[in-house]
């Protein structure tokens, strides 16, 4: 189990003192399984590209404390009728949350042919869930602030209540998606329901936020847009993200317009495995979140013990699995490539 570090992003207790009992036992224990579990994954993905078994590592621990809330109020399903997802490489405890097995992300980690997002094509934590209404994730940053207009659209104009989501870095603001997000949205002839989530982990790679940003908060940027609420919140306490979060929901479903959150979370591996991916010792929400349960009576320290030693055992089991399972056969190469008109030099190209 992890044990809470010094920290550089904030490592507050609880916003309210009973906000914790509010939320109830049931359902803490319940986020508490999926942050492990996502903790878990993010860590043995870490382990296997670091051990040739995967190339190249890129993730969210760290996140977790405000992911799995969000994956858990996300309306799942496919269609203009349910929630849209445009989500970046560190959106894994999302996902998981929302129902998703941590062998699929394994599978993509060893770029075997059974990985059900990319075929084994595409880096680890770059999800395509059609069933999910999770849009591909590309691995350039802030594109998703640009697509989320698009489902945001077509959300505005149906009789739904469902909302686009996206999320994404401090550092990709700088990018003109985020700022054609930002104007879209709030169009006063066609205000769009989208949840648009900033997580500010203080870095773009080894780029300090402090150096860039003018800006007191990133949230501030709402400030231009009379009908857009804007708020910055801890996103290590899991309190403080589940009511952050289900304020924000409740407010787009209903008014159908666009709510700005600026999540401060840990990076606790820093960027990816290009810069080594070695713990950083920063809040872990982790062992807050057990610390705030155990300190209000709602759990005990062997209950903890059980959920990780369990999660463990299930992980080894699917990594065994995926070891077992074929790479992609080379004369599939072509299948599902968007092109036509490849030089004769080329295989035929294959499937649909
Ligand atoms: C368009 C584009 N520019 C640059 C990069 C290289 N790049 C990858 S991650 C990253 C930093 C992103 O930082 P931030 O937006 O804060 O998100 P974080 O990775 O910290 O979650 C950069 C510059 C990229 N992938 N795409």
């Amino acid at each position: 189990m992890p044990t809470a570090k010094a920290a550089k992003t904030p490592a507050k207790a609880a916003p309210a003192a009973d906000a914790y009992k509010k939320l109830g036992a049931a359902k803490l224990l319940k986020i508490h399984e999926l942050m492990v579990r996502a903790r878990l994954l993010e860590e043995r993905l870490i382990k296997m590209s670091k051990g040739g078994d995967g190339f190249f590592w890129i993730g969210g621990p760290g996140e977790e404390a405000f992911n799995v809330p969000l994956g858990l109020q996300v309306k799942k399903g496919s269609g203009v009728d349910c929630d849209f997802l445009h989500l970046h490489y560190r959106s894994a405890a999302i996902v998981l949350a929302m129902g998703a097995q941590p062998i699929d992300s394994l599978r993509q980690m060893r770029s075997v042919g059974t990985d059900p997002y990319s075929k084994g094509r595409n880096f680890v934590n770059h999800y395509a869930i059609p069933e999910l209404n999770v849009v591909p994730v590309s691995p350039t940053i802030e594109t998703q602030y640009a697509t989320a207009i698009g489902t945001g659209i077509a959300q505005a104009r149906a009789k739904t209540d469902a909302i686009t989501v996206v999320n994404g870095g401090d550092a990709g603001t700088a990018e003109g998606d985020f700022h054609s997000c930002l104007v879209w949205a709030n169009r006063p002839v066609l205000p769009l329901p989208i949840l648009i989530i900033v997580v500010n982990n203080g870095w773009g790679i080894s780029t300090a936020a402090a150096t860039q940003h003018g800006e007191k908060n990133i949230a501030d940027w709402a400030k231009v847009f009379p009908d857009m609420p804007g708020k910055t919140i801890n996103g290590n306490d899991v309190a403080e993200s589940w009511s952050a979060l289900e304020e924000a929901f409740a407010y787009i479903r209903k008014n159908r317009k666009p709510y700005l959150l600026e999540v401060k979370a840990s990076r606790l591996y820093g960027h990816s495995s290009s810069s080594g991916a070695n713990r950083i010792p920063e809040a872990d929400c982790i062992a807050l979140l057990e610390e705030s349960l155990v300190k209000r009576g709602l759990a005990k320290v062997s209950d903890f013990k059980a959920v990780w030693e369990r999660e463990a055992a299930a992980l080894d089991a699917a990594h065994k699995q995926v070891k077992s399972e074929p790479f992609p056969e080379l004369e599939t190469v072509w299948q599902d490539v968007f092109a036509d008109g490849l030089p004769p030099s080329y295989p035929t190209k294959g499937g649909s």
